[in-house]
């Protein structure tokens, strides 16, 4: 065997994500359904539970974590890659792929399963029992689903804050069409990994699902013309960053939002993991929650559960801001004010995360 094999499903957010960045990196690979075979036979056993998409080297290695599967192929295949050169888009780019992974996750689970709960239970259904006939594979879908329906509350979807969120989510897609005015992908004409970030929420569930993509359509043309372009690169390896570390003035209402919206819940999320840290003392790994806390969302208070799997995330950002000097830094500081994220200066991750045989674990 002597391609990469892609676990991978064609409605799964993060897979989405992945399979934009592998065919622009050119990749060879082939995509397998995950079915539930498949899920059970391959994907379980290699990661110790459920989770796609994976990646199986042929070395029959497995990689998961779309971070870490794009990390792997950007170490391992020579050619132009999607991490910036410059300090400072890189910063930027980093930042946003955090947001698109882990903030943009909440637009897209709550117009999913608002406004495509049929779609959805089919899609369940068809990805994980293929071979049944459509009234059993719905009936099984609709099952399968039920524990990501089920995770609205935790992520701090609920009727109180749903107006907030496509109020947010509209402010968004607007913001961001009119930076794809100016510039194919976030950073000029190569997409970034920040790109890759907005691809898994933006392509896989709303752009794909058909009642999203018709808001995406309508709100936001380029946005959904960039999610067809991301997800399906005409040409690998193509393209290039701005020149100068240049990040876009039109990209400051984008970073704005993550400063207004996903800042403040990181940094209950490191209070919520230092307090974990003393109430479960000689425990390394980590819970996929490690509490409840308040949260906003375009202003709205609500409940939502505190992960600690983004803050591995957002230590990737921080480690990068940590390394900057001189005019790098100056500059970096100067756009992180402006945008209204100062407060990542002074954020660190104590104590550092890692990831280790695809658990999240004390470093
Ligand atoms: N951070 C992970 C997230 C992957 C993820 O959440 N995948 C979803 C499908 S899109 C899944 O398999 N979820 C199963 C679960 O959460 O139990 C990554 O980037 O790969």
């Amino acid at each position: 065997m002597s391609h990469y094999q892609f676990i991978a499903a064609p409605f799964s957010l993060y897979s989405g994500k992945a399979r934009g960045y592998l065919r622009w990196k050119n990749v060879p690979y082939l995509e397998v359904l995950s079915t539930r075979e498949v899920y059970e036979q391959e994907v379980m056993p290699r990661l110790g539970y459920g989770m796609v998409p994976i990646i199986i080297t042929p070395q029959n290695e497995t990689v998961q974590d779309t971070t870490d599967i794009i990390d792997y192929f950007e170490a391992k295949l020579p050619g132009p890659g999607v991490y910036p050169a410059g300090p400072v888009q890189k910063l930027a780019a980093l930042i946003l792929e955090l947001f698109g992974d882990e903030w943009l996750l909440i637009t897209a689970m709550h117009y999913r399963w608002a406004y495509n709960e049929d779609f959805a239970y089919q899609e369940f259904g068809n990805t994980g029992f293929p071979h049944l006939p459509a009234e059993e594979r719905y009936a099984l879908g609709k099952k399968a689903a039920e524990n990501f329906k089920g995770s609205l509350p935790f992520l701090g979807i609920t009727p109180k804050s749903i107006p907030a969120i496509e109020k947010v989510y509209e402010e968004f897609l607007r913001a961001f069409d009119a930076h794809l005015a100016a510039h194919p992908f976030l950073f000029g004409s190569r997409p970034s990994i920040g790109d890759f970030g907005f691809l898994g929420p933006l392509y896989a569930h709303n752009y794909r699902d058909p009642e999203s993509g018709k808001i995406m359509e309508r709100v936001a043309p380029r946005v959904a013309d960039w999610a067809r372009r991301t997800h399906a690169p005409q040409q690998a390896l193509s393209g290039e960053f701005l020149g100068e570390d240049q990040v876009p003035a039109t990209l400051e209402p984008l970073l704005a939002i993550f400063a207004r919206e996903h800042l403040p819940v990181l940094q209950d999320s490191i209070a919520d993991l230092q307090k974990w840290v003393a109430d479960n003392p000689g425990q390394s790994e980590l819970p996929r929650i490690t509490g409840f806390h308040k949260y906003k969302v375009g202003g709205v208070e609500d409940d939502r559960a505190v992960f600690p799997y983004p803050l591995w995330m957002l230590q990737r950002v921080l480690d990068h801001y940590a390394g900057l000097e001189g005019d790098d830094k100056a500059a970096a500081d100067a756009l992180l004010a402006r945008i209204g994220a100062s407060a990542l200066s002074d954020m660190s991750i104590t104590p550092r995360l890692k990831r280790e045989n695809f658990k999240l674990v004390l470093a």
